[in-house]
């Protein structure tokens, strides 16, 4: 770089719209120098660059502006319920003035390097005239939707009438009056855009590659209701609003589009329909964004409607998007789009069906017809989210460019920062929940956070700050968990980058909502910036960790629970918990259908042992397993673990004898560990009247019932039989120490806890040696010679160290062993059959295992 240095500044900002003003005024009020650079002549952002006709927000006005000062709020009246760009602009000169924000913008600048200096903990900024700025920190407020993407259709060069871009607008209009014009795409710049260019055209040809899902903007009057809510008061609106999941103070609704009638769904999607809006509209039931069935239902709703207002039933069945589920493309918010559709001289082509061959010198010739044009608007979009980020040439502490570094996809933590790249901070970047909720609380979100953080070294004495390698992972992780849980990651959209040829695709946005996020982002700087590294004066502070290790939807269970406030299930009687765990089994999923249920009893050696059969829709005979439910010796039955069992027996393809023992405290130690030997025997003897393979007989079991699954194994290999082809054991009992380091993880809700599993083992053995190895396998004095096994641990688990240590007391005896360890997931969670999706697969493994052990599948390596 070059030597024309400025002096120093503390932070150099890029970019002036919604995110670089706030952030400049929230910087000058904490006492920080700053800088901001911006391409534009004026302030604005994507609200200066954005002038198509028709361009507007698609978030309410009155939630769509600042909210960090009361004073805005009570001097700002908008026009409209959605306003129009030129007022949105308006609105931001009007803050800059307010703020004497321009002194510290360079306008008509671009930033084109920026070189981490890694002795001196500092960047150098190029910027376009020639000048670098140096400063301790870079941020980029260059919004997730600015750079337009390159025009990618053959001859576009060639076109001697007019062209111009949607994102490119001229500023001093266009006049489309008596013009043959072609729009091409139909996401919602030109769904904005459309009417109002057919208004003016002679002609006006629409090419659609995909069409979009649109709902009506009933723009007019800021709502009554709204503004009512707003004035009652204004600060509990706004602090609704932060902590929503969309930035919309709207309560969500919690009911699935299934659980309703027709007409009550009905009635509901009419009413949203008619009060528009994109955020109400697809949150009219909880479910639409996360299973197919309810989002069907209000994708055909919009289909209905498409077909109501568009007279021609060609262009109608067109305009009906069919290949995505909807809101998982941006919903548009529109003014009469459809309709637009229904004058004589609008025309739309449908681009599946009659590709563009090129663009000519005169038009655009598709290959089965030849078009010409006087104008050409390509509302093509945006290389969204990440675009304006590597269009500079960052280079970070290694040498490496951001663009190498995220040449797979972005990796962020918390769409704030990256690995190797000190002290460069992101405004809603990739990672963050952004593009997903209304921007502008999602912006101030961040800026508080970024300023908070500087404030946090400058006081510290500490100049540089970086993501660890492991907070980057995991978020990642959870970014791409909480994406799978949705519907969202199906579609061809900017949100994965589909759009842009060549673009990984990656989901970017993050889906958990503000609300969640921002309880994230304060939780890691309340536990000493979690997951950041600090090294300066000050010294060098690090707390490595992940601050989401559960699953989401394991963490939305824990969080549930936890609201209920319940009593520790030791400080019950062993009745009242039994009469607990009773209840809780009637609320959850029931699991999938089987072929046939079989509930009976076998000879127990102190009298019957009440079984329950599940045997697979599939012809017979099948391999058996003998299952052991869960409940520390002390609670369950045959049937407790029923869901569990009903998708084993599916995914295995394997009959599942879930089998009951006598529990404790009325029948301690051994008299669980006879009966569960006592069933296994019986069950190998009787495998053929159970439609059975004799000789294909395995044992399961999941928490107490993995340790007793594990002890019959040893009693079985001592005794010479019965032939056991495999043990699977989840999250098992292994041990009586309660002290391994697992016990004090409290991160997954700490289930079951020590004193819980004290309570169990007090239960079980009250005066006995809890040494002896029917109780704690993991005490045996060999492990060799026992049928193979499959251990899996829960990460969260505090019963998850002696299952590892089980595994690798197997492993050692030349047991053939697979180990797998259950991210994100607790003791409990991956029994959570059809209610935490995330589960499944480590059930599939599960299932996959146990057909091995019959030598239905490969025998996989022993792994961990
Ligand atoms: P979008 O939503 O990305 O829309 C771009 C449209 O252009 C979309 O319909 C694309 O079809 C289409 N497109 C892109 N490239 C081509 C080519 N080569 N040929 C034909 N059609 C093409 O951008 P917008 O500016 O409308 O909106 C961006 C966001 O701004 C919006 O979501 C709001 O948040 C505000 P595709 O769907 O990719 O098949």
């Amino acid at each position: 770089m070059g030597n024309t240095e400025s002096p120093p500044l503390d932070v150099v900002v890029v970019g002036a719209g919604f995110a670089g003003l706030y952030l400049l005024h929230r910087l000058r009020g904490a006492g920080f120098s700053a800088r901001c650079v911006e391409a534009a002549d004026d302030v604005g952002g994507t609200w200066y660059w954005n002038r198509y006709p028709g361009a507007r927000c698609d978030i309410e006005s009155l939630d769509y502006q600042y909210t960090f000062d009361p004073e805005l709020d009570e001097t700002w009246q908008w026009s409209e319920k959605y306003a129009p760009q030129p007022e949105i602009l308006r609105y931001l000169q009007h803050v800059a003035d307010t703020h004497d924000l321009r002194r510290d913008i360079s306008f008509g600048v671009r930033v084109d390097a920026a070189q981490w200096d890694d002795v001196r903990a500092r960047w150098h900024i190029r910027i376009s005239d020639g000048a670098v700025l140096t400063c301790r920190h870079y941020v980029m407020a260059t919004g997730c939707l600015s750079v337009p993407k390159e025009v990618d259709i053959d001859g576009a060069e060639r076109f001697r009438g007019r062209t111009y871009w949607t994102s490119r607008w001229p500023h001093e209009g266009v006049d489309l009056t008596g013009q043959r014009v072609a729009v091409i795409g139909t996401g919602s710049s030109a769904i904005q855009s459309i009417p109002i260019i057919a208004a003016q055209a002679a002609h006006l040809t629409v090419f659609q590659r995909t069409p979009n899902f649109s709902v009506p903007a009933h723009n007019g009057q800021v709502s009554p209701e709204r503004l009512d809510d707003f004035a009652r008061d204004r600060a509990a609106y706004r602090a609704a609003a932060r902590v929503s999941t969309g930035g919309v103070p709207i309560t969500p609704v919690q009911t699935s589009a299934l659980a309703v009638s027709d007409d009550e769904r009905r009635a509901r999607y009419d009413d949203a329909w008619a009060r528009g809006g994109l955020i109400e509209f697809l949150g009219s039931y909880a479910d639409h964004l996360s299973s197919p069935a309810a989002n069907e239902l209000l994708a055909e709703f919009v289909r209905e409607k498409i077909r109501s207002i568009v007279d021609d039933p060609e262009t109608a069945a067109t305009l009906c998007p069919t290949t995505y589920p909807i809101g998982t493309k941006r919903l548009c918010v529109d003014t009469g789009y459809y309709e637009t559709y229904n004058r004589p001289h609008v025309r739309l082509v449908d681009l599946g069906r009659h590709p563009i061959a090129t663009i000519t010198e005169s038009g655009i010739d598709l290959v089965d017809e030849t078009m010409a044009f006087d104008a050409i608007v390509f509302a093509t979009g945006f290389d969204a989210m990440t675009g304006a980020v590597v269009a500079v040439d960052i280079e970070g502490h290694d040498g490496r460019t951001l663009e190498s570094a995220w040449a797979h996809g972005p990796a962020t933590y918390l769409g704030l920062m990256v690995e190797g790249f000190p002290n460069l901070f992101m405004i809603t970047g990739p990672g963050s929940p952004s593009v997903l909720t209304n921007m502008v609380p999602s912006i101030e979100q961040h800026v508080e956070w970024i300023v908070d953080c500087l404030d946090h070294m400058r006081t510290n004495a500490l100049e540089r700050i970086e993501p660890t390698t492991t907070a980057v992972e995991r978020w990642v992780q959870h970014v791409n968990d909480y994406a799978d849980l949705t519907l969202m990651t199906t579609a061809n959209s900017w949100y994965v980058g589909a759009n842009v040829p060549g673009k990984p695709r990656v989901f970017m946005p993050y889906v958990g909502g503000l609300g969640p996020y921002r309880t994230i982002c304060d939780e890691v700087a309340t536990r000493d910036y979690l997951g950041f590294a600090f090294r300066g004066a000050g010294g060098t502070r690090c707390i490595d960790g992940v601050i989401r290790r559960a699953k989401p939807d394991v963490q939305l269970m824990l969080d549930a629970i936890a609201g209920l406030a319940l009593a520790p299930l030791e400080s019950l009687s062993p009745e009242e918990a039994r009469a607990l765990m009773a209840g809780a089994e009637t609320m959850r999923a029931p699991g999938p259908a089987v072929g046939e249920i079989v509930d009976d009893a076998l000879p127990g050696p102190a009298g019957p042992l009440a079984y329950r059969l599940y045997r697979p829709d599939t012809a017979g005979p099948h391999p058996i397993v003998v299952y052991f439910h869960g409940g520390g010796w002390v609670l369950g039955s045959s049937t407790a673990d029923d869901p569990l069992c009903r998708d084993l027996c599916v995914r295995s393809d394997a009959i599942v004898v879930s089998v009951d023992y006598r529990h404790a405290p009325e029948a301690p130690f051994p008299a669980a560990v006879d009966d569960v030997f006592a069933s296994v025997c019986w069950v190998a003897e009787h495998a053929t009247e159970l439609g059975g393979v004799p000789g294909e007989l395995a044992v399961a079991g999941w928490s107490a019932g993995g340790n007793l699954a594990a002890v019959v194994c040893l009693l079985a290999r001592d005794a010479g039989g019965p032939a056991i082809a495999g043990q699977l054991l989840l999250t098992p009992v292994t041990d009586s120490d309660l002290t391994r380091p697992s016990y004090a993880d409290e991160s997954g809700g700490a289930m079951p806890s020590r004193s819980m599993m004290s309570w169990f083992w007090h239960l079980y053995i009250p005066d006995g040696d809890r040494a002896d190895p029917r109780a704690a396998p993991l005490r045996a004095k060999s492990l060799t010679g026992l049928a193979p096994a499959f251990v899996v641990t829960a990460e969260l688990d505090p019963l998850r160290d002696e299952g590892i240590a089980y595994a690798d007391a197997l492993i050692a005896a030349g047991v053939p062993t697979r180990h797998l360890v259950a991210a994100g997931h607790t003791h409990a969670s991956v029994t959570a059959v059809d209610m935490l999706p995330s589960g499944a697969p480590v059930r599939a493994e599960m299932a996959a295992t146990l057909r091995r052990f019959f030598g239905r599948l490969p025998t996989a390596e022993v792994a961990r």
